[in-house]
């Protein structure tokens, strides 16, 4: 008796636990499918590093080189990995000034290597921020008067 209703539970344990896994397996293909067409996407309308430093004007960037700098590896440690950080990448967008600031910060971020891809920082923006974090994005970029959206 013991032994058949030991083999009855584990029956029943072990049904759950399978589909439980390929749930779990597909929900993580779904995930790094969708990742990669929402990269796709963002990727055609996004300028590449060398179209933001031609659009840089020396005068206009109110930021040092160093700040620039740790201001790329702010972002990239907010974004790198599982999760997104966004309320240390809206810090780093609300101490910009200008255009030219936000120019010199895609040249600063440059091209970072990810799970998925090597890209600039929009696409890493486009990949790591959902909709509505872009939409704040964009938003402390518009009440400086710059004009980029992501
Ligand atoms: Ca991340």
């Amino acid at each position: 008796m013991g032994n058949v209703t030991g083999v009855k539970i584990d029956k029943e344990i072990m049904i759950p636990i399978i589909i439980f896994i390929a749930v779990l397996i597909f929900a993580v293909l779904l995930f790094f499918v969708s990742k990669n067409i929402a990269r796709k996407k963002a990727s055609t309308a996004e300028p590449l590093t060398d179209e933001a430093k031609k659009m840089i004007e020396p005068k206009k960037v109110t930021l040092t080189p160093a700040a620039l700098g740790a201001a790329a590896d702010k972002l990239f440690i907010a974004m790198r990995g599982f999760g997104t950080d966004e309320k240390q990448i809206y810090e780093v967008f609300k101490a910009l000034q200008t255009e030219s600031d936000l120019m010199a910060l895609i040249v600063a971020f440059g091209k970072r290597k990810s799970y998925n891809f090597y890209d600039g920082l929009p696409a890493w923006i486009a990949d790591e921020c959902s909709q509505g974090e872009i939409d704040t994005i964009n938003k402390i970029l518009a009440d400086k008067g710059i004009n980029f959206k992501f």
